[in-house]
């Protein structure tokens, strides 16, 4: 037995008295992941040299771990021979779950980066929240979206470390807590670097009033527990909207405080008492605005503790922030209520006034009059963005055309005031989990061509160029894509009851539901696809397995109605006969990181179909395009830079352009597109001509009305479906068409592949490093 093996079998007995034959899944999961910390502990208690980035994020979207950190430290295949040699499938640690504390893209990406940063030997930090619940699991019921819990510690957290020693306290104006740290290790791949992700948990300072007890007042003995608790309870289930409440606004100060109260103190514990060198030691990256109000706690802590005066402090701040912004949609500017915020934060409050009055004077010094778009306090809100891009050196975007559109249309006032504060940093992912783990038999299929330096450095992608003309890399690329959707149906058997059929096409799109990603245009031109090969006006059609996957928001209730429209749409096609040979729809329940792993390697046709101008970039479009699927997608977020790369012609671009949007905002008039184009009407129509039912609920109605009636918040279809719904329809056609070529479709998909390089988030952390924390 290898030493690390024998460490497997010596946690199972310590821990557990058990052996490899009787453990559980559970015991095993804890045992591995114990001994597998064991071997990096030395390497994780080095101090970090020089200085330290640190990301702050209210979401770590981290995935399950045991595997790979297992690949970074080396171990994932002296494991695997172990479990073989027990008996037990190399696949047990698939039941685990650990992977939510997240929503969605963003959460996601800052996972990403602490692998990448950690890989590239960049000391950074992540400060979070360890919710107790992660986001809610997804099942469906009659098409209907239900939640339930996450209780993402049923499997126990053998990968953090409780700091009690490091415990802070925080304070609200009704209420104090102890923010109690665990600490993650972040293993960068080779194991020669191991960074820290410091998730903070609320708890109470006096969990347990006795004298209250005693006079039988239970519930209001615990009370002070169960108040504390609550902030740490629960992630919020929102992408790209705005909770707006007192709970949330509390969990974002909760984190930001004990994180700045942690930061200052090792600066304190390194370099004394002078703190007008903080920015040379820290660099602080505002992941949205969700940890804004960390600004106005680090002016806090640096007058009151460090004694500075307002503007030193000021200046620090600034040199030492940055800002990150991922959406543009209006609802994701985070504002809160003057009298809420000074009532939860009545300690912070006059520091953001502050910061207010010293933007006055910059506005009357540079004779600005109208000063109600730069206003951080303005009509009885509290403006978050304009916190962050006023009191930061850096403001960025997260794929060039958003970044763009922050400039000239989101925040042009901003732009305009301090042109050098914005910038660009197109998004990554890591490829070490979404193409080396996820898919290892074409990362072997990579190696063996180019070698295996990719993992570390993926501008080496490139060489793979000159096998997309060699036929018999196409063939092997083509089984192994075989080989990827044969794994997923038997995982989707598992998790949803459901056969896909593997001969097929398969097409797919994943993300969160919102409008303005447009699952149901998808929808839309499935049906009118069904119509169109029953009619007989469709020919030639290669079978299609249609997949989605899709978390709404539980409050978000037309994005639950297009939940419930897609499943009636894949019950209609998958029940007749007469076309569910040619096609096949599925809605995967509860997709998220593990379920993601699996559905991105085994895609043909990567859905990427937002309205131009609302996706900031994506990164499902990056993983589908390393792991050899094509894009069919509008001019959006990074996918214009995807097929920039990648060639247009090897991926499959439709739909207006920002440019074509700006032009006819004004006029666009979507019940005159439904009058003239019968195809339209049909697909349209079955929202209420009850060729599909709601099951009595409403939502197809509203969700009809939306198109072509608007509501009192917004235009008749104002996300442009039924403007993109033809040219979509023919894109996706001419994909199905050119796929009977395998040979050459193969080709556009290693093409793809190849182009992917600049798509790591190894390159995106650097330029973070690089030009923004100047490590
Ligand atoms: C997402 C954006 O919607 C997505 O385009 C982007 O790729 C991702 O951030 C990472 O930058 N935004 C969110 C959010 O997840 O909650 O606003």
């Amino acid at each position: 037995m290898q030493p690390f093996q024998e460490a497997i079998v010596h946690k199972l007995r310590e821990m557990y008295h058990t052996d490899m034959k009787s453990a559980t899944t559970k015991q095993l999961y804890n045992a591995v992941s114990q001994a597998a910390m064991d071997t990096c502990r030395d390497t994780w208690a080095q101090p970090v040299q020089g200085k330290t980035a640190c990301y702050l994020s209210a979401e770590f979207l981290l995935g399950r771990l045991i595997h790979s950190n297992l690949m970074n430290l080396g171990l994932l295949k002296e494991t695997e021979d172990l479990l073989n040699s027990a008996g037990i499938n190399p696949n047990v640690f698939e039941d685990v779950e650990d992977d939510a504390l997240g929503n969605g893209g963003l959460g996601r990406l800052a996972a990403c980066f602490l692998d990448s940063a950690a890989t590239q030997g960049i000391p950074l930090m992540g400060y979070g929240i360890r919710y107790r619940y992660g986001l809610f699991k997804q099942r469906f019921a009659y098409g209907y979206q239900e939640e339930d819990a996450d209780d993402w510690l049923a499997w126990g957290d053998p990968w953090s470390v409780r700091r009690e020693d490091q415990k802070v306290r925080v304070n609200f104006g009704d209420q104090s807590v102890w923010a109690v740290p665990y600490d993650m290790p972040i293993i960068g791949y080779g194991g020669k670097v191991v960074n820290t992700l410091r998730l903070w948990q609320a708890e109470a300072i006096q969990p347990f009033n006795f004298r209250l007890f005693n006079d039988q007042k239970y519930q209001e003995a615990v009370q002070q527990k169960n108040d504390a608790e609550a902030i740490s309870a629960v992630l919020y289930p929102n992408d790209d909207t705005d909770a707006g409440k007192r709970l949330r606004l509390k969990q974002q100060y909760f984190f930001s405080s004990a994180s700045l109260q942690s930061i200052f103190a090792d600066y304190t514990a390194k370099c004394g008492t002078d703190y007008s060198k903080f920015a040379e030691q820290y660099a602080i990256q505002l992941n949205d605005t969700h940890p804004t109000v960390s600004i106005p706690e680090l002016l806090r802590l640096l007058m009151t503790q460090g004694h500075m005066g307002f503007e030193p402090a000021f200046q620090v701040v600034q040199k030492t922030f940055a800002y990150t912004n991922h959406t543009i949609m209006a609802e994701a500017l985070e504002k809160w209520n003057l009298s809420l915020f000074q009532s939860v934060l009545p300690e912070v409050y006059p520091y953001v006034v502050m910061i207010q009055n010293r933007l006055s004077n910059e506005l009357v010094k540079k004779n600005i009059t109208e000063t109600g778009k730069y206003n951080i306090i303005q009509d009885g809100m509290i403006h978050m963005a304009r916190m962050a891009i006023y009191s930061t050196h850096s403001t960025n975007g997260v794929a060039k055309i958003h970044t763009e559109i922050i400039k000239h249309s989101a925040l042009p006032e901003w732009y305009a005031l301090y042109p050098e504060r914005f910038n660009n940093k197109t998004n990554g992912v890591t490829q070490r989990r979404w193409l080396a783990l996820c898919n290892r038999e074409l990362a072997d299929f990579i190696t063996e061509r180019i070698g295996s330096g990719w993992v570390t450095d993926f501008s080496q992608m490139s060489r793979l160029k000159p096998y997309a003309e060699d036929q018999s890399s196409r063939q092997r690329f083509l089984e192994i894509k075989q080989e990827k959707k044969n794994q997923l149906a038997d995982y989707m058997y598992r998790k949803d009851r459901f056969g896909l059929n593997t001969s097929n096409i398969f097409d797919i799109q994943v993300k969160r539901l919102h409008e303005y990603k447009r699952q149901l245009l998808n929808a839309f031109s499935i049906l009118d696809m069904y119509f169109g090969i029953k009619d007989g006006r469709i020919q030639g059609f290669h079978p299609t397995t249609f997949i989605f996957g899709a978390k709404a928001a539980p409050g978000y209730y037309r994005a639950k109605g297009i939940i419930k429209f897609i499943n009636e749409v894949a019950n209609l096609v998958n029940y007749d006969n007469a076309v569910n040979r040619r096609m096949q729809v599925i809605f995967a329940s509860n997709y998220n990181v593990s379920y993601a792993e699996k559905l991105i390697p085994a895609a043909d046709i990567s859905e990427q179909i937002s309205t131009a101008g609302t996706e900031a970039s994506g990164t499902s479009n990056m993983k589908f395009m390393m792991n050899g699927a094509v894009t069919l997608g509008t001019y959006d977020g990074a996918n214009i830079e995807i097929v920039q790369n990648a060639g247009e012609e090897n991926n499959y671009i439709f739909g207006a352009r920002v440019e074509d949007l700006d032009k006819i905002k004004d006029t666009y008039d979507p019940v005159k597109l439904y009058e003239k184009e019968p195809r339209i009407r049909r697909v349209v129509d079955t929202l209420i001509d009850g060729t599909l039912t709601d099951g009595g609920s409403g939502w197809f109605a509203e969700l009809y009305d939306s198109l072509l009636k608007g509501a009192s918040w917004h235009k008749p279809d104002n996300y442009y479906l039924l403007l993109d719904f033809l040219p979509y329809c023919d894109a996706r056609l001419q994909a199905n068409h050119d796929y009977a070529d395998r040979q050459a479709f193969a080709k556009k998909c290693l093409l793809n592949i190849a182009a992917a390089g600049p798509f790591t988030s190894d390159r995106t952390i650097r330029q973070y490093a690089d030009e923004i924390w100047h490590i």
